[in-house]
Parts: C-alpha cells; structure tokens; sequence
C-alpha cells in the first residue's frame, strides 16, 4: 500500500472511539503524548453504547466495575446502568479530559501496512480523507461491532419491519404489531420484557436455552452517591468488592468444578421459581454447562414470556417467508416485525481491516485458522501495533474493561518506550508468543467453554480465540510491565527518520 501524507507521522493513531480508544487516548495524554488522533467510522463516540439503544439496553456487569479506575463515576444511578448512562460516562470523561481535539470522527480506515524502513505505519481512509502515518497504532475497533444476520433461507424476502438489536429503529411504533424475536442471547433477554409491555403480541424463537441468573438492580440512593463522592476511597473500596466477588464467580464459570454446580443451582432455582409449568421449564432448561455459553443475568425474562401475549417458539425455524417466520413443523408465524437478536459478525479468524506487517506479511493470512497474539496485545511479524479486546482476552466472569485498562496502560508504556528510545522497532518476539499461546490453549481445554457448546467464542472448527483462560488478576498481573526481553527493539537511524518525516 502507498500513501502520501502531507503532515508529519503522528506518535499514535488509534482506530476506534468506543470504550477502548476513548480509554488509550485519556491515558496517553495522562502520560504525556500529544501527537496522536483517534480515527472514528461514525459520526458520534461510543461504540456499543452509541450503538446499543434497543429498549432495556444495559450492562450486566456492575457499573462501579463497568468504568475505569482512572476515572471513577461516583453518580452510578443504579447498580447495573442503562445504555444511556454509560454513553454518557463515555462522553464526559472525553469533555473532562479534553482529548476530544484528538477525535476524528467520520474516518473510516480501508487498510494499514508497515513501512519497516522508516518505522511507520501508513494509514488509509474510505473516501475523502488523507491518508496519514503513525510511529505506532492502537487498534481498538472493538470485536462486536458489526450486527449479525443469521444464515436463514428466505431472510431477504421478508416484506414486513425488520429491525438488530444493535441499529434499532426508534420510529418503529410497536404499538398494536405482531412481532417476532429470533435469539434469546444477553441482548434478547434484555429487549424481550420491553417489547411485551408494547407489542399486540411477541413470539420468541429460541435456538438454545441459556443460563439465566439473578440480575438484583438497586437505585443507588443520594446518600450513597455523596459517600462515593466524598469518602476517600470509598468507591475504591466498592470496586475491590465487586471485582473479588467476579474473581470467585470464575471458579464455577470457567471451570468445570463443584462450584460450577453451585451456578447451575442458582439458575434452576431461578427458573422454578419464575416458571410454574414443568413443559415451560422444560424447553427453557440448558443441556450445557454454566458459563459455556456466557451467562444471562437479568430477573424479568422469564416472567415476560409468561405474559399473555408472549410465547416462546423452540421449533427451529425452517425459513423466513414475506409475512412471517415458519418453523420446522410446518407453522406460519405471521410478523408485522422481524427484531434480530442474533449477535454480531465476529471475527476470530481475520481482521477487521486489511493489515500489512513486515515482509509484506498479512495478518488476516496468519489468523485465518484462528486469531493469535502475545498477551493478547502484540503480534510479531506486525511492530508498533498494538491491539484492544484483542485474541483471548475475554472474560467469563469479571468486568471486561478490566482486561481493557489492562491492555491499555501496557500499550501506554510500550508507546512511550518506542518514543524516549526512538525506536524504529518494536515486536514481539516470534518464540515468546508462540510459547504464550501453547500455554493459552492448553489451559483453555479446561475450561468451560470449550466443554461442547456452540458459541460465538469459538470458531466453527471449535479453536478459541476469544476467552482468557484464568482470573482477571492473572491477566491483569502479565500485564503489569512490559518485559523488554519478550521485544526485539530496534533504534531509528536518524538519517532514515529525517526522510521519513520530509518526504511525509
Ligand atoms: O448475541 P449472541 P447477543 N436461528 O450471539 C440466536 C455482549 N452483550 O447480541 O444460542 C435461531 O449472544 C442464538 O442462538 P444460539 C455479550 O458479550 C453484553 O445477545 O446460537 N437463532 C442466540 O440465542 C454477548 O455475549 C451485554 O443457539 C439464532 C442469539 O441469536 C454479546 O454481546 C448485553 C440463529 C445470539 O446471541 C452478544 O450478545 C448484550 C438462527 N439461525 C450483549 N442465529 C451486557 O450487558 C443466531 N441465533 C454487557
């Protein structure tokens, strides 16, 4: 790929505004760079939570764990917080830190390759704007970004409504409609209990039934919020208890142990105690182990399909037809409105951009049979990248912008050591990584997750790329400094540089 810039290459480029970009921009300002632009596709910030709006969008972490430690929200309005209320976290922390100068919005990146001579990235756009060069880019384009539509015969014939849970139209009046949900994910679950209260009818087409499990959300009162405001290290202290609470939920999750039992026994209970009729119960009742597929926290999904006009519909569905969805058996499901709850077009095997490292090498090449990296952050073959949510970096069990802040100081720190050392390189070494992922995917043949449920963690020849597997702290703890040793570092020949930057 050639480019040709007009400006001098910045120290950073950052590929996405979401959580992840917004984080690593606040930190690389905190530590002193200034010369970096945060390229966006879309014409606001926010990633999920811009896009994220279906009615009872909310985060089934807890929000005083859902946020940064480096910019703690005394003013959580609940426990776990509605979509609108972390996009608006997101934001202020962008006005309070004064990055948004940096954002570039309206940018969206068709491809990047290394130039190795000079030590730069080149950077390219869709459409108008200018190509550019970065010393170093962190890709934060987020894994669930783009909506996923299932494989169904007949889905384009469909002439009713049709709405994804992830670009949802607020114009559509569900008033008096009859509507059909297919999937009963977290997203499902959470948009379900609204749509009942709106829709003449809801018919929910369940593939798989999950692990559902409490979800107990408590208004955080005046007086709570002026102690988090200020007691000193009050709000320290509630995160510390949330993220040891995740800490030890992860012994049933994502293992297979005894406590795993103590999850399952949480879920039936749940579920005899909202569900009445023993075929209901039945057909919502999982054949996987807890934590496999990622859990559903809520407490109003169950009671929502005993609604009168809800009903839960296991038959699979054999095609969407221009009036409605038949199933299996034979049945017209007639629907003034599709709603699709499906998930998102997740990548465990390509990038989301066209990337060209050293020797012209392709990453979408190298991770066709499953994504790799060292720590999930670095990858050798591709210098000065680094990577946010990155191969298995997923939690089952705790916060995932724990992981997130993780990736993001280390990367912070990795950048600065590219920059006092005016590197022209800095890649992780091919053994180190190999070595680190030999480990990963051992550990995780004893995981949950790779116990024999279908899901979006892992690809379809069952390689996961997806999940961490261990407790956050371990995560957290690897990442805590960059080993130089794991690097090879090479230095700028000032004369390279100089005609870097003047033929940019
Ligand atoms: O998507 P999903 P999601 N016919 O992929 C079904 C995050 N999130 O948007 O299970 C019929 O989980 C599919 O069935 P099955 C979170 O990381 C976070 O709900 O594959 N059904 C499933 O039921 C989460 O993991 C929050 O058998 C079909 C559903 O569609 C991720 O987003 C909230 C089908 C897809 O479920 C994705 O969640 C919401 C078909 N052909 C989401 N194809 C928080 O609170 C698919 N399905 C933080």
């Amino acid at each position: 790929m050639t480019t040709t810039t007009s400006t001098a290459p910045l120290d950073v480029a950052v590929i996405g505004a979401g959580f992840a970009g917004i984080g690593a921009a606040i930190r690389l300002r905190q530590r002193g760079i200034t010369n970096f632009a945060v390229f966006e596709r879309d014409s606001e910030i926010g990633g999920t939570w811009r896009d994220n709006t279906y009615p009872g969008a909310a985060c089934d972490i807890p929000s005083r764990l859902y946020s940064y430690s480096f910019a703690p929200n005394p003013d959580w309005s609940h426990t776990y917080s509605g979509s609108r209320e972390i996009l608006g976290y997101i934001e202020s922390m962008v006005a309070e830190t004064g990055i948004r100068p940096h954002i570039r919005l309206r940018h969206t990146v068709a491809g990047m390759a290394f130039d190795e001579q000079a030590g730069v990235w080149d950077i390219s756009f869709e459409g108008d704007p200018e190509p550019v060069r970065a010393r170093a880019v962190v890709l934060a384009s987020g894994p669930l970004a783009n909506p996923g539509y299932p494989d169904i015969p007949g889905i384009e014939t469909f002439t009713g409504h049709t709405i994804h849970s992830a670009r949802w139209d607020h114009d559509y009046d569900f008033t008096g409609k009859k509507v059909a949900v297919i999937g009963t994910g977290a997203s499902a679950v959470q948009i379900v209990p609204e749509l009942v209260r709106r829709a003449a009818s809801v018919k929910v087409f369940q593939r798989t039934p999950g692990w559902v499990l409490p979800r107990v959300n408590r208004h955080t009162g005046a007086l709570t919020r002026s102690v988090y405001r200020h007691v000193p290290g009050a709000e320290t202290l509630a995160r510390q208890a949330w993220f040891y609470g995740h800490e030890s939920v992860a012994l049933g999750v994502v293992w297979n142990s005894p406590l795993t039992r103590v999850v399952e026994l949480v879920g039936r209970a749940q579920l005899r105690r909202q569900v009445k009729d023993p075929w209901l119960r039945r057909q919502l009742t999982p054949d996987f182990r807890a934590g496999c597929k990622r859990l559903l926290m809520t407490d109003d999904f169950y009671p929502a399909l005993q609604r009168d006009n809800c009903k839960l519909i296991t038959w699979p569905i054999a095609r969407i037809a221009p009036d409605g969805i038949r199933t299996a058996e034979g049945i017209e499901h007639r629907a003034d409105c599709i709603v699709y709850a499906t998930g998102f077009q997740v990548s465990k095997t390509g990038t989301p951009i066209p990337i060209t490292g050293r020797d012209g090498r392709v990453l979408s090449d190298e991770w066709q049979r499953g994504a790799f990296a060292y720590k999930s952050v670095t990858v050798s073959g591709y210098p000065n990248l680094f990577l946010t949510f990155g191969p298995n970096s997923g939690p089952g069990h705790n916060s995932a912008l724990v992981y997130m802040e993780s990736q993001i100081d280390y990367l912070v720190r990795a950048v600065g050591i590219i920059l006092d050392r005016d590197l022209r390189i800095f890649e992780v070494r091919q053994d180190r990584q190999d070595r680190y992922n030999t480990a990963i995917q051992r550990r995780l043949d004893a995981t949950t997750w790779n116990s024999g449920c279908q899901s979006w963690y892992l690809t379809e020849d069952g390689f996961n790329a997806t999940m961490y597997p261990g407790f956050a702290t371990q995560y957290r703890n690897q990442l805590r400094e960059v080993d130089l040793g794991d690097y090879t570092l090479v230095a700028a020949e000032p004369a390279v540089r100089a005609r870097a930057v003047s033929a940019s």
